[in-house]
């Protein structure tokens, strides 16, 4: 049927409204959705990333039909599935003989690439059109760059705030004040009350998938069990509810700290609803601006949540599609070490990073400070090949998708971009984990130590990482102060720190 269309979902385009079902006719046009062993295995994911992305899909797929949809689903485990998008929309073509293909811009650029052969591979065209779920369209972000030197997120948040009006007072921001950040880093005490998310009992559909996935990728990192992520848009709204009664409050205040016995602290444990469509992330902005018009949360919870959302996922995303493809390749300091076991494995003595690991394991889940200032920090200061370090978080977070985790990994955490996301590295030392959590309490080693077998290696590794690198850094005004300390410690204790960090780097070849 020549005028018929097949649409394909993809796994993270779950959301009713997406773009490709806006002028799609129920009666006239085949959905196409498909659990593919390429995408599951194209870095080895998470077993509950996996897990959540298929039982999430097939709540989907139900509910589609439910409203009128004819939809082709392609299990997994389904004999004829031929592992690939490019193979199962070659089958749909010959079983519907659609007259045109309908998807969604994909997230990714890999997945971008293959689609662009389709045309030719089954002589149908190929209609993608934008993914209106975001605020910035990519030409947007390309016009919004152009007319920059320095792509700074902070004046890319205020255009965003602009646009959307969220916390607008005016054309004046709320409060006074763009960003109230400088009020958002406060450590947290171990017996602070602390809410935890809400967590869904697996129904049959999501234990038919765990089957599955504990049976297909017994070998992925990370536990399947407990499993507790929502599935649909109507569980993912309740633990946008909950969060807003019970964390939000405070998410502004304790943003940075961290606990070894509170995973979740006040954070959200939204972005993987958020970035499979289950949640609208406009939407959850102006609920959050609604709490806190209506007096239920302070303006330094209210603005640093919906900076994370307008602000950074929308400035990450826009920076993938700017630079990609070369941004892979990007490596401003030549690293080249091998990623340490432990992070697999979560087998170390250094209390932060058993504990950031151990949990990521567990939960596929770990808040940003974790990511960017234990997990991350340790992996630029000890030189990990910055690819390697992109796979790690691709793989082990239930909400990584590759345009929001690469430049958070690449270009964030590992300043491997050097210096188009950030003005200089999150490079830091024991003392700030130390005054950030209470990890260090139960470390073998002493964050307080400067060298020696005893020391914290964070701190002889940052000195070391600093001059290491001086050729690239030493002209960054904003480490002029830092590399005048080093200057001005004496021999003996420049040598004690730069031998020290030798016999850790030794340590992980
Ligand atoms: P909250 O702290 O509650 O924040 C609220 C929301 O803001 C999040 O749900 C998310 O949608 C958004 N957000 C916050 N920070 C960022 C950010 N830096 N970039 C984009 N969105 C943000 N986020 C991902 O969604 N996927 C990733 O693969 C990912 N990889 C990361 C890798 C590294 C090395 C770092 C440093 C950060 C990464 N982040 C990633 C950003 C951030 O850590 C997560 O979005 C956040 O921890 C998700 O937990 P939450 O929902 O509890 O967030
Ligand atoms: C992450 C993921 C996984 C594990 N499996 C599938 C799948 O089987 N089918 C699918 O449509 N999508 C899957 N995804 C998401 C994609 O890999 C990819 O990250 C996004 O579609 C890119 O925008
Ligand atoms: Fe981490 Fe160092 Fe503290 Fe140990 S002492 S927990 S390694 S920061």
């Amino acid at each position: 049927m020549a005028d018929r269309h097949l649409i394909l979902i993809l796994g993270d385009q779950l959301t009713p409204t997406v773009s490709s079902l806006k002028a799609a006719d129920k009666a006239r046009d085949r959905l196409l959705m498909a659990e593919v062993q390429e995408e599951a295995t194209y870095v080895r994911h998470h077993k509950k990333k996996i897990a959540f992305v298929f039982t999430a899909m097939r709540h989907f797929a139900q509910a589609l039909r439910e409203d009128g949809w004819t939809v082709d689903y392609v299990r997994l485990d389904d004999p004829d599935n031929t592992g690939t998008f490019t193979g199962e929309v070659g089958r749909a073509v010959a079983r519907h003989g659609p007259g045109r293909i309908v998807v969604t811009e994909p997230g990714e650029w890999r997945i971008r690439a293959t689609m662009a052969a389709w045309q030719d591979d089954f002589g149908l065209p190929v209609d993608m059109p934008d993914d209106d779920r975001f605020i910035c369209t990519r030409a947007d972000f390309a016009g919004w760059a152009a007319e920059r030197k320095q792509l700074r997120m902070e004046f890319f948040y205020r255009e965003m705030r602009r646009k959307t009006g969220l916390l607008m007072d005016g054309d004046k921001p709320e409060g006074g004040r763009w960003n109230f950040d400088a009020e958002n880093r406060k450590p947290a005490k171990a017996d602070l009350f602390v809410p935890t998310p809400k967590r869904f009992a697996p129904d049959e559909t999501t234990h038919a998938v765990l089957a599955l996935v504990g049976d297909r990728f017994a070998d992925h990192f990370g536990d399947l069990e407990p499993f507790w992520f929502g599935a649909t848009a109507e569980q993912a709204e309740a633990a946008l509810a909950q969060f807003v009664d019970e964390a939000l409050p405070s998410f502004g205040d304790y943003q940075d700290a961290m606990l070894k016995d509170e995973r979740f602290l006040y954070h959200s444990i939204l972005s993987l609803y958020i970035n499979v469509g289950l949640l609208d992330p406009l939407a959850v902005c102006r609920r959050v601006e609604n709490e806190y018009r209506a007096g239920r949360v302070p303006l330094n919870a209210a603005e640093g949540f919906i900076r994370q959302i307008i602000g950074w996922r929308e400035y990450v995303r826009g920076i993938y599609w700017l630079k990609m493809p070369d941004y892979l390749e990007e490596n401003f300091f030549g690293a080249d070490r091998p990623l340490p076991d432990f992070y697999w494995t979560g087998e170390t003595n250094m209390a932060c990073l058993r504990a950031a690991i151990g949990q990521t394991k567990e939960e596929a889940y770990a808040h940003h400070i974790q990511r960017l200032m234990v997990t991350g920090n340790f992996a630029m200061l000890l030189g990990v090949d910055p690819k390697a370090v992109h796979d790690w978080y691709l793989s082990v977070y239930a909400d990584a998708f590759e345009w929001v985790e690469l430049p958070n990994t690449l270009g964030m955490s590992q300043f491997a971009d050097g210096g188009l996301l950030g003005s200089k590295p999150y490079a830091a030392s024991g003392n700030y984990i130390n005054r950030m959590s209470d990890y260090c309490a139960d470390c073998r080693f002493d964050p307080k130590r400067k060298s020696g077998e005893d020391a914290c290696p964070f701190n002889p590794l940052y000195w070391d990482f600093l001059v290491r690198n001086r050729e690239r850094l030493g002209a960054n005004p904003r480490l002029g102060q830092v590399y005048r300390t080093w200057d001005r410690m004496d021999d003996d204790k420049q040598d004690a720190y730069r031998r020290s960090a030798e016999a850790i780097l030794k340590n992980f070849g």
